[in-house]
């Protein structure tokens, strides 16, 4: 199989798998899966309610399945269940949080967190069964050490992420995608190589049976696209 930029040699096979839907089977399933993920939502109360090992691989190895520029795959998962390694992880956040709140954040940023509900305290890093750190290989390093050029890696990383979420989510867990920044502090923690930043924590869990979400309302259609027909 072609996997990595060592591959120079062409080779195509015919397309596995085809799902030839009839018209009507299609939009069923458009919907069917709208209806599902509509009742997404991040959440911030996660209980300890462990969650299989086996659940994440095969959520991990869904969110890998994402397109990436030039088929690099820059992205690494490093999953944490090590109660140790969350306590340290809480309180590097914490440090970063209070710089953000106290200092870092514009007014403006402030106001538009209120819905939210968001403070510095972040005891979810600590209670949640599974963080997983996400981070973008910013360039790869082949077998004698040699760097070579990722392409489009933020963007290949971001579909990625939405991937695992929406694999999570499908599987009736929550998820809350936490960027505290810097995150340099993930890097440090989960001594990941030179060639990677920290993209993003996913946090999941089951919520708590009180856990509140703020009141929030999606954009309508009309609003987010636009057809030429
Ligand atoms: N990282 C902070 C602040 C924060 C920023 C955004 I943009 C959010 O959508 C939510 C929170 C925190 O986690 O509290």
């Amino acid at each position: 199989m072609l996997t990595t930029h060592t591959n120079t040699m062409k080779s195509f096979i015919p397309l596995p798998h085809y799902f030839n839907f009839s018209r009507e089977k299609i939009l069923k399933k458009a919907k069917k899966f709208n209806k599902n993920i509509q009742k997404r939502r991040t959440i911030r109360n996660f209980s300890s309610i462990p969650i299989a090992k086996e659940v994440i691989e095969q959520c991990i190895l869904a969110a890998a399945s994402a397109p990436s520029g030039a088929h690099m795959q820059p992205w690494h998962f490093a999953v944490i269940g090590n109660q140790e390694i969350k306590n340290k992880i809480r309180e590097a956040a914490e440090v970063e949080e209070r710089e953000f709140y106290q200092h870092r954040a514009s007014e403006e940023w402030l106001k538009a967190l209120e819905p939210l509900g968001t403070d510095t305290n972040k005891p979810f890093l600590e209670t949640a069964p599974w963080l997983i750190a996400v981070f973008a290989e910013r360039y790869g390093i082949d077998e004698e050490g040699k760097r070579y050029k990722h392409y489009y890696t933020p963007e290949s990383v971001g579909i990625s992420c939405g991937m695992l979420i929406t694999a999570l989510h499908n599987c009736g867990l929550a998820t809350l995608t936490h960027t505290p920044s810097p995150m340099g502090f993930l890097k440090k923690i989960l001594k990941r190589p030179d060639n990677e930043r920290a993209y993003m924590l996913i946090v999941c869990g089951h919520p708590t049976e009180d856990a509140k979400v703020p009141n929030l309302k999606r954009k309508e259609l009309n609003q987010i696209a636009t057809f030429f027909e």
